[in-house]
């Protein structure tokens, strides 16, 4: 028997774990007890690892569609393919008839984060997709134009933090996001140990709401309202105190301007929470010492998204929480925090080009993937006729599936890197496999820049594979668009790891005989603000701990001005639409998500640890509404909107907001030619058959899968 530490690059908690193996063969999988950051923390997916690794239905050779069948090719076929079917449509069509949708894990694949935008680059369409257009693009949006960079987004400082108010994430089950903090439950409980709250603001009963001192059932895509509104309090009781920040803040009077409209009468009848509730919210946050604001995927991927998310961070300004201990800080990651580059950068800026049907403005170098099908579907010049896959199932996880699903069989060509034969890369002509997370060695570049903590850990590939890694095959795609297929590799490494020195300031020789991912992390860590290299980190298997996080403004701040841009109008150009809703009538009934623990959104239902046990899948509906429509727990309900109609699974249940029904994403396996033999015997169904492409946060294009308009009856 052997063990070894690794970083599960599953979520964004980074937990360290420890894995038993008899031979190449996992024999158990639990939380490292050493860990410098998740102290033997480990959930039900991390200890699917083995589960993960085991799977016979994870691709091990590249597919080749052959007549409408796949077959297992070699590797060299399989690029041959690729470079005879990508390359003429570059040559006619150019280069944005290709497009990019690249998913969530590959946030988390230390290879494909580093050596998938060297690809991108090289392809260089401006056709580039992502899952962060159905979950968090708002937030890089508004801390872009706040703080000049979509990557300073402040994390709140849970560990010392006396108050936290958390609207529209459930971290007890997500382990959370945009707030890498292995064991949350553990962390809230100490907010609560020591004298501290916990709101939640929700319209379910979650398990955080359950353990939260305090819980408001809002009615869904109403945070926006909520929030200007704890806003208007704090100006109209004279609550207004940035302290330390004052004299790094433009745009406060502005900020009050805006705010008058949303007084805590005016907003009360719409989300659902009465006046004098979000009167005391807004005085308990004043008079907390140290208190930190939060908000998560329920309130970014809504019609307000931004604002709601921009929001958010004006309420850490004005109650000067932003950028001091227990309030909200900025991470400073040992290694390629985007905001502590070497030299000035460019302000941030979106909008630099917009999609060709649809008009909807580019963010942070990607568009939105709600208008993905548009650009198959619609004809004319610049139409995209090719897509690649890169760790995702957009068939699944952006709205409007069913016509997603139909531009996927348009095109001419789809290459998918992925790791499973599934609803999105059965579409596909060459499929490539990436080897488990056990063979591959990880570095968790993202995440730590969001950790509730500074630390660093290495995780060297546990176990051989006969795969190549997935930097290699990223580079061998960049040879293809551009134009050098029989580049040598080696020399692409040496290419990419200058360009990665000079950028961090240092000497790519320093990295001695490294390749690969090592020598960008060990140049990284070279050139990062602790005085560290990669030969620190596989010194300390358990992780290097550097402490809690600092103040880091003015530094930090990117923006023009220098100074945190508190009403910026690209953002405040929407309060007017946010302002009409005042008026409007809310849906009788609306349609949001959730999660559950051991599920991760499309990709982990062919694990039978994880599946096993009652179906997750089903509609929640509050008991009232449950009468007045005539449904019963375990009975079938049609759900259906603007965009289709499924049937799903009644759960009833007093944990939902009347006028509200949940839906979990990530389901309806089993399709024609997909090959997870285990996800087909738990199919669900996908809840993006419901979500409507054309409902988009206006700012950002991100999909409204929240507070979708449905009607429910049974079947
Ligand atoms: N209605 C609704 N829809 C949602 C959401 C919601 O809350 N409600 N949430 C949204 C959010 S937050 C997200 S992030 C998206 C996720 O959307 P996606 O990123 O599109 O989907 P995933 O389900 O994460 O699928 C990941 C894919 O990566 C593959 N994969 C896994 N590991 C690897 C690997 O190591 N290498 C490679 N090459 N491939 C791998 C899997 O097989 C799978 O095909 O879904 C979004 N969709
Ligand atoms: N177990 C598990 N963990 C995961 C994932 C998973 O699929 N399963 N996915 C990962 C990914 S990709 C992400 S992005 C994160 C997301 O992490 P979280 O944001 O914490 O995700 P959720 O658990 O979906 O919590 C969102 C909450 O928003 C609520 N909500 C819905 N609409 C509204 C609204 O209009 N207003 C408010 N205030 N609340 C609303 C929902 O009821 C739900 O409780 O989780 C990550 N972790
Ligand atoms: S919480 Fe996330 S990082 Fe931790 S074990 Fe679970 S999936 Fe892995
Ligand atoms: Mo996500």
């Amino acid at each position: 028997m052997t063990t070894a530490n690794v970083t599960c690059p599953l979520c964004e908690a980074c937990c360290g774990l420890e894995v038993t193996f008899d031979g190449p063969a996992v024999k158990g999988v639990r939380g490292d007890a050493d860990d410098v950051f998740s102290k033997g923390y480990v959930c039900p997916k991390g200890a699917s690892l083995g589960a993960l690794h085991h799977d016979r239905d994870r691709l091990r050779t590249p597919l080749v569609k052959r007549e409408g069948e796949f077959v297992e090719v070699g590797w060299d076929e399989a690029f041959a393919e690729i470079d005879a079917r990508l390359r003429p449509i570059l040559d006619e069509h150019g280069r944005d008839a290709v497009a990019v949708y690249a998913g969530n894990p590959g946030v988390h694949n230390t290879a494909l984060a580093l050596y998938g935008r060297v690809f991108y680059k090289a392809l260089g369409t401006k056709n580039f997709y992502t899952a962060g257009s159905v979950d968090q693009l708002p937030k890089h949006l508004s801390c872009g134009y706040l703080f000049g960079d979509p990557l300073s987004i402040p994390v709140p400082d849970l560990d010392r933090t006396g108050h936290l108010l958390l609207l529209g994430a459930n971290p007890l089950v997500s382990n959370g996001s945009l707030m890498t903090a292995p064991d949350t439950r553990g962390r809230l409980r100490a907010i609560q140990a020591r004298g501290g709250r916990i709101v939640v603001v929700d319209p379910k009963r979650t398990r955080t709401a359950e353990l939260a001192d305090e819980h408001h059932w809002i009615r869904p895509g109403t945070d926006a309202l909520l929030l200007f509104a704890l806003v208007n309090v704090l100006f109209a009781e004279n609550r207004v105190a940035p302290g330390h920040l004052a004299e790094h803040v433009n745009g406060l009077g502005e900020v009050r301007e805006l705010a008058r409209p949303f007084t805590p009468d005016a907003v009360a009848g719409h989300t659902g929470i009465e006046a004098a509730e979000i009167r005391r919210m807004a005085l308990d946050l004043a008079d907390a010492e140290r208190a930190a604001v939060y908000g998560r995927i329920g309130t970014t991927t809504q019609s307000f998204g931004t604002v709601a998310s921009w929001l958010v961070d004006v309420l850490n300004v004005l109650t000067g929480n932003l950028d001091r201990p227990g309030g909200v800080l900025f991470p400073l990651a040992a290694a390629g925090q985007a905001n502590s580059a070497h030299g000035k950068r460019r302000p941030f800026t979106a909008g630099r080009w917009r999609t060709r049907v649809r008009g909807l403005p580019e963010v942070f170098g990607e568009v939105p993937v709600a208008t993905l099908a548009d650009e198959i579907l619609t004809p004319g010049d610049g139409r995209v006729r090719a897509l690649v896959t890169v760790s995702g199932n957009p068939a699944l996880s952006a709205p409007n599936g069913e016509r997603l699903a139909e531009a996927l069989g348009r095109l001419d060509f789809q290459l998918s890197l992925d790791v499973y034969l599934n609803e999105t890369t059965r579409h596909a002509d060459v499929i490539l496999p990436g080897p488990s997370p056990l063979e591959r060695p990880h570095y968790d570049v993202t995440f730590y820049q969001l950790a509730v903590r500074n630390v660093a850990n290495w995780t060297p590939a546990a176990l051989g594979t006969a795969l190549p890694q997935e930097w290699e095959t990223m580079l061998r795609l960049t040879a293809i668009v551009t134009g050098q297929p029989a580049a040598e590799l080696s020399a692409m490494d040496d290419f990419v790891a200058a360009e990665v020195a000079r950028r961090s300031g240092v000497d790519s020789a320093l990295a001695g005989d490294r390749t690969g991912p090592a020598r960008l992390i060990d140049l990284m860590l070279r050139g990062g603000p602790y005085d560290l290299a990669l030969a620190d980190l596989e010194a300390a298997p358990h992780g290097v701990d550097l402490g809690p996080l600092r103040p880091r403004v003015p530094g930090v701040l990117n923006t023009a001005s220098g100074r945190i841009e508190l009403a910026p109008e690209p953002i405040t150009s929407d309060v007017p639409r946010l302002a009409a809703e005042l008026g409007a009538t809310p849906s009788p009934l609306v349609l949001i998500g959730r999660r559950h623990l051991s599920s991760n959104n499309s990709w982990m239902h062919n694990l039978e640890p994880l599946v096993r046990g009652s179906n997750t899948c089903t509609v929640q509906v509050h008991p009232d509404d449950a009468r007045r429509l005539g449904l019963t727990d375990g009975g079938l309900a049609n759900v259906g909107s603007a965009a289709g109609k499924i049937a799903v699974p009644v759960e009833v249940t007093e944990k939902i907001r009347p006028g509200v029904v949940s839906i979990p994403h990530g389901w309806g396996h089993g399709g024609d030619g997909t090959r997870t033999r285990v996800a087909a015997a738990h199919a669900g169904v996908n809840t993006n058959l419901l979500t409507d492409e054309t409902r988009l946060d206006a700012l950002s294009g991100t999909a409204v899968l929240n507070g979708i308009p449905v009607e429910v009856t049974p079947a």
